[in-house]
């Protein structure tokens, strides 16, 4: 490739989407990044180990909810429903909602889009009979779900408390774009990590293996691999801790010193102790996310704790 070829390649990947959202959170004060950029296919990995530490409650918890509630959940379901998933991972929830419900299309949505490929693979080898149609996208925008479920009712599912990543305002707008893509009459699955004792919390984002830590600074090798960033790994730490009077978990990345990286051919200053707010987990009470779910138009139609009421399923629907 030309010196010129070269150069233009680069100009090219600085123009993204990712660069441009990266360039901006880092020049904003305090400096931040989305949290849908963990999940390329190393941070889907990780993010599937998190899933099985004996510190991250969450999973384990709305697995236990689901297997427990299952029956119920299917009278949600209408036969021959398309059940559309939103950030559908591994897939691991939806396979108790499928064995239970008379479901006829399962719709995983997903931004990691190799991730979201083996795993809609591996389920259509598990489940050969049902309809399987991946949709490779952003939740966070306008995006067409596919021709084959129009006729179809709709059921949306969306566990694993995913929503909590959004700030209140966004996740009330999250829930009316969902409202638009279900259509009127609809029902909506979704997973809210409640609030607890700040030990128990802090303890699912900060685990002794360090599996946590691997998840949020893969973040700075995704920049560093895609848009030919500097960030030394070595030279930053992860942090979690429980911000009580906004009710969030909030992880980010410290500089453990002062020192300059380059990102997309710009300086990027850090003083020592500076950090990178990565993540938002907003941790709600059935009741606080029921008045976040009806600002857009969704109406209480069933909820299903554990018994230490660490974790909420919340049926709702469309009004
Ligand atoms: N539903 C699974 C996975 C939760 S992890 C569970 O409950 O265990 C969050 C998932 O949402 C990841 O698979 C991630 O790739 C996806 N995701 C995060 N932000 C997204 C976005 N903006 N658009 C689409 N998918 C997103
Ligand atoms: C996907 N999401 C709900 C996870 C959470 O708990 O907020 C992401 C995560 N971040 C650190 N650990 C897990």
């Amino acid at each position: 490739m030309s010196m010129l070829a070269r150069t233009a390649a680069r100009a090219r990947l600085h123009e993204s989407e990712f660069a441009r959202d990266v360039i901006a959170g880092l020049s904003a004060r305090p400096k931040w990044l989305w949290a849908k950029y963990f999940y390329d296919d190393h941070g889907s990995q990780l993010f599937e180990q998190i899933t099985a530490l004996p510190e991250y409650y969450p999973t384990r918890t709305e697995l236990g909810i689901l297997e427990d509630r299952a029956a119920e959940i299917a009278r949600f379901i209408p036969t021959g429903a398309a059940l559309i998933e939103f950030g559908s991972g591994s897939t691991a929830k939806a396979r108790i909602v499928l064995r239970a419900a008379a479901v006829a299309a399962y719709v995983p949505v997903d931004i990691s889009a190799g991730f979201l490929a083996s795993e809609a693979a591996r389920l259509s080898r598990d489940l050969p009979n049902l309809r399987i149609l991946p949709v490779a996208a952003d939740f966070t925008k306008p995006f067409a779900l596919p021709a084959a479920i129009r006729t179809r009712p709709r059921v949306g599912f969306f566990p694993g408390s995913t929503i909590g990543n959004f700030e209140p305002s966004q996740a009330a707008e999250f829930l009316r774009h969902a409202a638009r893509l279900l259509g009127a009459g609809a029902h909506f699955i979704v997973g809210i990590d409640l609030v607890k004792d700040q030990r128990v919390l802090e303890a699912a984002y900060d685990d002794a293996a360090g599996v946590t830590a691997a998840f949020n600074l893969n973040l700075l090798r995704r920049i560093n691999r895609e848009l030919g960033a500097d960030f030394d790994l070595e030279r930053f730490r992860h942090k979690a801790f429980f911000n009580r009077p906004q009710h969030r978990i909030e992880m980010h990345l410290e500089s453990r010193a002062a020192q300059s990286v380059l990102v997309c051919d710009r300086v990027v200053p850090f003083a020592a102790g500076e950090t990178i707010h990565t993540e938002s987990s907003y941790k709600y009470t059935v009741e606080s996310f029921q008045a976040l779910a009806a600002q857009a138009g969704w109406s209480p139609a069933a909820v299903w704790t554990d018994p230490k009421r660490y974790f909420s399923l919340h049926a709702l629907r469309l009004a």
